[in-house]
């Protein structure tokens, strides 16, 4: 993976701006004053009296707004995979071969209830399916359908405790050169949204462990490198002090964005 940035070419398209408008208008409407009052630092700009650009305005107003859902004729003919291809771990390994019958979800950290979920539970869960678009910022597309247990639900079970801010993805891929683990995070107000996924199928089959078997997030609204693969781990922290690991993510600790939105 090399060039993890978006170019302001890329971001100011004319087509762009006008999703980006979209977006904006349709959450002030879904949303109302309400959902902008909730963001902690809408408030003090209106305060500072400083004019909303359309620019902020999405930012705050996309939060809360949902990602364009396309239809089965618009599903790419293959789904390509990036980073990661399969785990060069034993324990990982040993889990596929068994087909992941072993493979537990670990949730912990700031929970009331730590629990470990098997993929059989999860599957068991209210389900959401979303044929969505993933941008890689390496410059490709690609349109699938996934299946998955909405975060939401497991998060309802293990019950976060207030001081929980952020939910932290730890993968099972080593970086090769980084002595470390592939991971990612999100916050609160991600991970409740109803399109946040824990997804088990794409395209109508078991996740294929290049695309991240047994399970990987889908966070719609932002970059692929925040839709962490081989999760064998949730942590709920109040910082990212508390794991020891710099600004949050892999991509995020060699430089790139946190917030990925699109
Ligand atoms: N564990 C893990 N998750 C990962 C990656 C990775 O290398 N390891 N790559 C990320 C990047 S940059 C992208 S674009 C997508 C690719 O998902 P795909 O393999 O299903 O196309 O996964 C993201 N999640
Ligand atoms: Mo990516």
């Amino acid at each position: 993976m090399s060039a993890h940035r978006e170019s302001p070419a890329d971001s100011e398209s004319p087509g762009r701006l006008r999703r980006n408008l979209l977006t904006a208008v349709g959450g002030l409407l879904l949303g109302g004053c309400d959902a902008l009052s909730r963001t902690d630092w809408f408030p003090g700009i209106l305060k500072a009296g400083e004019t909303l650009s359309r620019r902020v305005q999405h930012a705050v107003t996309a939060r809360k707004s949902m990602a364009e859902e396309f239809t089965e004729r618009d599903l790419s003919p293959t789904f390509r995979s990036n980073g990661t291809g399969n785990p060069n771990d034993a324990a990982y390994q040993a889990l596929a071969q068994a087909g992941f019958s072993n493979w537990q979800l670990q949730v912990d950290g700031l929970v009331e209830q730590p629990m470990g979920f098997s993929l059989e539970q999860l599957r068991a869960m209210r389900s959401r399916v979303q044929i969505t678009r993933h941008d890689c910022v390496e410059g490709w597309s690609a349109i699938g359908k996934w299946k998955g247990v909405p975060l939401a639900d497991v998060l309802t079970l293990v019950r976060p405790i207030a001081a929980a801010r952020f939910v932290v993805f730890h993968c099972a891929d080593p970086m090769d050169g980084h002595g470390t683990k592939y991971y990612e995070s999100i916050d609160m107000e991600d991970a409740y949204h109803p399109q946040t996924i824990l997804a088990y199928e794409l395209n109508d089959a078991t996740l294929p462990i290049a695309n991240g078997a047994p399970l990987r997030v889908r966070v719609e609204r932002q970059l692929g490198y925040k839709m962490a693969k081989y999760i064998m781990r949730l942590q709920l922290v109040d910082s990212f002090a508390a794991i020891g690991r710099g600004r949050g993510g892999y991509w995020e600790d060699q430089g790139y964005e946190w917030y990925a939105g699109i």
